[in-house]
């Protein structure tokens, strides 16, 4: 009895264990939903994630304010609250979505979509839903951000899925996602309270699928156009520029289940890493008929020695042993 005891023991000490160390979604110490999440590294050596936030049981993505969390280890996180809400602008009231953010002349800046109107998916003719970009300054990371224009970057085209990149040079570009607008890129006005010229089709290599959520990150001078193709399985592209021409790469990351994905990259103490959602049961929610809620994940990623991505698989563990893994 004992003998049988003590090997049931034995099996069960890695099952706890996993539980107790898994941390895949991240663990922003409450039930709210997230998802989107567009990591950056600031001045203070911190991991600050931006994400949407998505309503409990939420309809259509209708979705009314963004968060910011902090961490320094990537298992503590801190939420600072929402840093900005649809009820704060005078141009939107709803469709609050992926939204990203840059550090420039001293300021943080929240780049976001939101938009105005009804989306009919029965009779998409009688649809009058709206969607544009807008930016928020303020001199912390975790806000609160002001909308100091006063209404959107611009009012056509319809766009969303902002990203912003800004090159060693100083630079500042806008990459969104569009209405028959994909892959433009646009520089935005020193001041960021505007863009600067005109929106310029890139050169995809003859590659241009139905897309979502762009991310653009620089390593080893070697630049990176990342993003959910078909809006689900995550795919990029890489060039010597921030402008292209971009030669396709793959995928990096498989779909899971027939719903979409939203993620960042970026390096951190030494690692670099990926962040993205998940649609996981949530029975605590009960949610009909979509038992599935996002929730905010990280991975690391690794690259070949030509600069190619590794495929990333989704894990359980995450980066729980982040911990350890910058002590060595
Ligand atoms: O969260 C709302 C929308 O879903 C985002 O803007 C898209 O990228 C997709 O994740």
């Amino acid at each position: 009895m004992k003998h049988w005891k003590s090997t049931v023991g034995l099996y069960l000490v890695p099952f706890f264990s996993s539980l107790c160390f898994s941390q895949n979604p991240l663990n922003f110490g409450s039930d709210i939903l997230t998802a989107d999440p567009s990591a950056h590294v600031w001045q203070d050596g911190k991991m600050y994630l931006y994400t949407s936030h998505d309503q409990n049981c939420q309809k259509d993505f209708w979705m009314k304010d963004w968060h910011v969390f902090s961490s320094a280890d990537l298992v503590n996180w801190t939420d600072h609250g929402a840093v900005l809400s649809v009820d704060e602008l005078k141009w939107a009231d709803n469709f609050a979505w992926a939204p990203d953010a840059a550090y420039k002349n001293g300021k943080y800046y929240f780049v976001f979509p939101a938009g105005t109107g009804y989306k009919d998916r029965k009779n998409p003719d009688k649809s009058t839903k709206w969607m544009g970009i807008g930016i928020a300054e303020s001199d912390s990371p975790t806000g609160p951000f002001v909308d100091k224009i006063g209404g959107p970057l611009w009012k056509e085209p319809y766009a969303n899925d902002p990203a912003m990149f800004i090159d060693d040079d100083g630079k500042a570009y806008l990459y969104v996602h569009g209405r028959d607008f994909d892959y433009r890129v646009i520089e935005m006005a020193d001041d960021m309270r505007a863009v600067k010229g005109d929106f310029y089709k890139m050169d995809m290599g003859g590659y241009e699928p139905k897309m979502e959520g762009p991310w653009v990150f620089k390593r080893k001078g070697l630049y990176y156009y990342t993003m959910p193709e078909n809006n689900r399985e995550l795919s990029y592209y890489t060039s010597k520029s921030p402008t292209g021409p971009w030669k396709y790469r793959g995928v990096f990351m498989e779909q899971e289940h027939e719903a979409n994905n939203h993620h960042s990259i970026v390096e951190y103490k030494g690692q670099w890493l990926l962040f993205y959602h998940r649609w996981l049961e949530t029975p605590k929610l009960a949610c009909k008929p979509n038992k599935r809620q996002r929730h905010v994940a990280a991975e690391y990623i690794n690259f070949n020695d030509d600069g190619t991505i590794k495929t990333v698989m989704r894990s359980n563990k995450g980066v729980s042993d982040f911990p350890e893994r910058i002590k060595k």
